[in-house]
């Protein structure tokens, strides 16, 4: 079946999406405690294994019919097709015409993969050598700054898919880092950005990595040339740059014109998206915190994922079940919102990378073939570290009316092993789980004797899904297949949608947008308006206050 037959029959027109709406209406009101009252081995059965993640989706409110009516569903969408056409390098991405092959950036070095006559992944294993040789120059110290002092700072420029997989990714691995590197991120062109990150930093033991596959966004390159006015107000002159600048980016031209010597550049290619880049040289800031080897390992647990995604029956394959979970409850409950909770503090930073790959890939309203959808698509996805969570807004989770799909995150070990913290903080993931879908009765708030007047405050309802990820302990193996569970999800929601996961045109308005209105804040003359009124009136009193 070719991509464009899959997408040629309306999705609510689907066999199985008949058979699921009559399902829902058969099931929605079973409650968790019926279910697994009725099912005693649903802990152990509805469950999934691969690339070092366990998944327990059992306290979800799905029973085996669901899933395989769901399963049944992504084969009528050509999720295996689909997935294959991917592989092999097609050019999935309509809007853009062009290849999505994050898939090649972390195939082994043995493999190839021919596209329009390429060898992607000989291409990606010579960017990786040539990133390893410096990265181990800079991790040696070898590598000299343009007073000859070894570099002990490094600032990642970046913004959007070139600064939070980045930034996520040292944080989660930090552990594994090479602790006398200091790393810091720049995205944001308030200055404050890149006057907080610098503040403290000698300029001769700094460097920067400026990263923008396009090289010409705002932000980046606005910060880009801050960073250079700094380095050289303290080096003295522009021959600096050479020591103090790299680049990563697909776009050579501009690099060399921003004054970077393409030696110094570090490509990738126009088949990455931003958002599913930080395994390419956008990645650099991390191969030279974990090193080579490190990085290596990183790519190792994405390849491992996508291994089991391409391999693995849809009714055992982790990305399928949490794509389709994630399509079960926005399509059939109205649930609007997906919380993931990582229960471990060096993934402070991962809800906020998950909210990019998933919002900006899923946050389409037409189909491939430009058809307004009439069902819902990409949830709004958000979260923050477990425990701190629990003592914010896991109330409304609880015992607010929304219904909220979380995903709970956990390891087997910790990297900083103090007495009982590791088991108090996973105590907790269970527990949260087994509230969530348990709740308690009013039978059980009256028999701890509570006021009658205060009974129905403590209720818990219960039937709130829930899933738990386990893996052993967080390793940059671990954070490649886990990045690469969510990615491929994200693939699964949008094939069964029927859109492109690819593009980002919805960025692009504010964008342009933007650009028109600078140099109507910056004109010394007062400047003819003709926005609407709100609009006009925001710029004549920001205008004033100036
Ligand atoms: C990601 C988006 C977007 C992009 C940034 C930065 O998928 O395309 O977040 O990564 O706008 O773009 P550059 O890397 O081109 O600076």
């Amino acid at each position: 079946m070719s991509t464009a037959t899959t997408t040629a029959t309306p999705l609510r027109a689907r066999p199985a999406w008949r058979a699921l709406e009559e399902h829902y209406e058969a099931i929605r009101t079973s409650h968790l405690r019926t279910l697994f009252a009725d099912d005693p081995g649903r802990g152990e059965r509805l469950v999934a294994e691969g690339a070092g993640l366990y998944l327990d989706y059992s306290k979800n409110g799905v029973t085996d019919e669901t899933i395989a009516l769901l399963v049944r569903l992504a084969e009528e969408c050509g999720l295996a097709e689909r997935t294959e056409a991917m592989f092999r390098g097609e050019r999935i991405n309509v809007s853009e015409n062009r290849s999505v092959l994050h898939v090649a950036l972390r195939m082994p070095k043995s493999e190839s993969l021919v596209v329009d006559g390429v060898d992607v992944v000989a291409e990606v294993h010579d960017v990786l050598d040539r990133m390893a040789e410096f990265a181990n120059r800079i991790r040696s110290g070898q590598w000299k700054g343009h007073t000859g002092k070894p570099i002990r700072n490094v600032i990642n420029i970046g913004i959007g898919g070139s600064d939070l997989g980045p930034v996520m990714a040292y944080e989660a691995l930090r552990h594994y880092s090479q602790r006398d590197l200091t790393f810091r991120f720049v995205s944001n062109v308030d200055s404050t950005d890149f006057a907080e990150a610098t503040r403290d930093l000698a300029a001769e033991e700094t460097l920067f990595i400026v990263s923008s596959k396009t090289f010409t966004t705002l932000e980046t390159m606005t910060n880009a040339r801050t960073a250079r006015e700094w380095a050289i107000a303290v080096l003295g002159d522009e021959s600096a740059i050479a020591k103090h600048f790299v680049a990563v980016s697909t776009n050579a031209e501009e690099v060399s014109k921003f004054g970077i010597d393409t030696d110094n550049m570090f490509g990738f290619w126009d088949w990455v998206g931003g958002r599913y880049s930080m395994d390419s040289a956008i990645g650099l800031s991390t191969m030279l915190a974990i090193g080579p080897e490190g990085f290596r390992e990183l790519l190792a647990g994405f390849h491992e994922m996508d291994i089991h995604f391409r391999t693995t029956p849809h009714a055992r394959n982790l990305p399928v079940l949490i794509g389709l979970l994630a399509i079960w409850y926005g399509d059939f409950f109205g649930a609007q919102t997906v919380g993931v909770m990582p229960y471990c503090q060096y993934l402070k930073r991962f809800p906020a990378y998950l909210q990019q790959l998933t919002m900006e890939s899923n946050g389409k309203h037409v189909t491939l073939d430009g058809r307004m959808v009439d069902y819902q698509t990409g949830a709004v996805y958000w979260g923050e570290p477990g425990t701190n969570g629990q003592h914010s807004f896991y109330q409304l989770i609880h015992q607010g009316t929304e219904l909220i799909p979380i995903d709970l995150i956990g390891f087997g070990r910790t990297l900083n092993p103090i007495r009982d913290h590791h088991d108090l903080l996973m105590s907790n993931v269970f527990a949260q789980a087994e509230a969530l879908a348990f709740g308690k009765t009013e039978e059980q708030v009256r028999a701890e004797g509570t006021a009658e007047a205060v009974v129905p405050h403590r209720v818990f309802e219960g039937n709130r899904p829930s899933n738990v990820i386990l893996a052993e302990k967080l390793t940059p193996h671990t954070l490649g297949a886990l990045v690469a569970l969510y990615e491929h999800s994200v693939f699964t929601q949008g094939t069964i949608w029927g859109i492109d996961s690819f593009d980002q045109w919805g960025v692009e308005l504010g964008k342009a947008l933007a650009q028109r209105i600078i140099p109507e804040l910056e004109s010394q003359a007062e400047p003819e308006l003709h926005h609407d009124s709100s609009t006009n009136a925001l710029i004549r009193r920001y205008r004033a206050m100036r």
